[in-house]
């Protein structure tokens, strides 16, 4: 090891004492490897301040040595956004010890809280305060309040509440030279310039470290309706959805499309549950409903939906959840596809959002596409139809190992994929990021302006790239990230390409 490192090392036991500074293989291997276990790389410590102060001490510390810092939450990127490369060079600067509720205000409907939560324990610290705190994703025990801010999280509840930019009205972010900026202040009104904070959201760590944030509460529902609805097909989901916003409004909280394979996968990887409805089923929905009103009237709106979408020709068959424990056991179906998927292996997953208007349309163009390059693939699609989100994942057939169908189908697949969707307008990254897994294929779908502006930030923000580097910018035609930077950091091969 140098000397640099060394003193390097040394100089973040001070700053965060020595257990929270590990050093060696096999204790910063969690941190080292991504929850999907696509991405291998390497570090030189791994750390976990306990304060915004600590924090601010790491970076200015690694920016006077010219060590790049890898911010890190709850580890749940699909993107490989949270893991460093394999050069070993970097500090991962871990936020779980900064976990604390700070302040719940009832009245400003306000939740201050340090980056490092989990969203499950904001989520519960919101409801023992009689509020809701509406963002809801799979990981939720594991994913953290700062991951979900650096991602501009999602999940299943936008179509009613919006993501985590809708949902945050400050944050605390600390910059490489170990400045910090502050919105902490829990308004909803301030036109004072630029809204800087927006920039630190959905930036993945590369522009600085998000350590505390105000977030908005709403008031918790009193009744929820939840039904799981096989449909015609994609078409008569969306017709179903412009219904069903006619007759509830608001209420609809969460609109989610699930393929036959997506819920045949999830059945097979947990015996022990069972299909909502008889039958197999092409295409179905999870429809929630939730409001501050009574449970009957829900109900009622619910029903009338249903009768209305069965009428029309858009509902095949559909089953009402009688009591929370039979709502629990459809989302639970729902929520675990991506599990599901990680288990078998060999997934090849696109993210993407277009306008509600085109999905349907898109679903069948992709899927012909898909199937033309791979005829076997099982056709996982699923996501946030609601939101014009959809996860649409090809994987591998039953008897095709996972590195055979990905060698032979990755490329072009997520390549044809993406690229229909970004002909159709649409985001190749609805609300996944970026992380490494797709930094290159933005040269493809942004603008040279765009591009030129994202790295004009990059370098007034973090003119050293020592911030999560080699993420989400991508490389400038005929450069590497070195010679994209103003000073001598160093940066790492690149690692090993998405897969799975
Ligand atoms: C979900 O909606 C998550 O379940 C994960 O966004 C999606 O694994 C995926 O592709
Ligand atoms: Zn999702």
């Amino acid at each position: 090891m140098a000397d640099t490192d060394t003193n390097v090392i040394d100089g973040l036991r001070a700053i965060v004492g020595d257990k929270a500074c590990l050093d060696t293989a096999a204790d910063m291997q969690p941190f080292t490897t991504d929850y999907r276990r696509l991405y291998h790389g390497k570090a030189l410590a791994v750390v976990a301040p306990a304060s915004t102060q600590q924090v601010s001490e790491v970076l200015a510390l690694c920016t006077k040595h010219g060590v790049p810092v890898v911010p890190q939450g709850g580890n749940t990127s699909l993107m490989g956004g949270a893991v460093p490369d394999a050069s070993g060079n970097a500090v991962v600067l871990n936020l779980r010890r900064m976990n604390q509720v700070l302040e719940i205000d009832a009245v400003n409907d306000t939740m201050t809280l340090q980056a490092g939560v989990t969203l499950q324990a904001a989520r519960a610290a919101a409801e023992t305060a009689g509020r809701l705190f509406p963002l809801r994703i799979g990981s939720e025990g594991s994913c953290q309040i700062g991951g979900n801010l650096s991602t501009n999280a999602g999940g299943t509840a936008v179509l009613r509440y919006g993501n985590m930019r809708d949902l945050t009205l400050g944050i605390e972010a600390v910059l490489p030279d170990g400045r910090v900026y502050s919105s902490l202040r829990g308004l909803r009104k301030d036109n004072t310039g630029y809204d800087l904070k927006q920039l630190f959201i959905g930036s993945e760590g590369t522009l600085g470290i998000i350590t505390a944030a105000v977030l908005k509460l709403m008031p918790l529902p009193s009744a929820t309706a939840v039904a799981w609805v096989a449909v015609k097909d994609p078409h008569a989901a969306v017709q179903l959805l412009t219904q069903a916003k006619r007759t509830a409004g608001q209420a609809v909280t969460a609109f989610e499309l699930i393929s036959g394979p997506a819920l045949s996968l999830v059945l097979a990887s947990m015996p022990q549950q069972s299909a909502p409805l008889p039958g197999v089923h092409d295409w179905m929905v999870l429809i929630e409903l939730s409001s501050g009103g009574d449970a009957e009237g829900l109900d009622a709106t619910l029903m009338a939906i249903l009768e209305q979408g069965m009428e029309s020709g858009l509902i095949v068959d559909a089953a009402v959840a009688a009591s929370m424990a039979d709502a629990r056991a459809f989302w639970l179906l729902r929520e675990e596809i991506s599990d599901a998927q990680t288990r078998e292996g060999g997934s090849i997953k696109c993210d993407i959002s277009i306008p509600l208007s085109k999905i349907a349309g898109f679903i069948a163009e992709a899927s012909a596409q898909v199937l033309a390059l791979a005829p076997d693939a099982r056709m996982v699609i699923y996501g946030h139809m609601g939101d014009g989100n959809v996860h649409f994942n090809p994987l591998r057939p039953k008897g095709t190992p996972a590195a055979e169908f990905l060698a032979a189908h990755y490329t072009q697949v997520s390549q044809a994929v993406d690229g229909l969707a970004h002909r159709q307008n649409g985001s190749i990254s609805a609300e996944h990021g970026i992380g490494v897994a797709k930094r290159d294929d933005l040269v493809h779908c942004k603008t040279p302006v765009e591009l030129a502006l994202m790295w004009q930030i990059k370098r007034t923000l973090d003119p050293g790239n020592l911030l999560n580097p080699s993420k989400v910018l991508p490389l400038p035609a005929g450069t590497d990230h070195r010679a994209t930077a103003s000073s001598a950091s160093t940066i790492g091969t690149a690692q090993t390409p998405a897969r799975g």
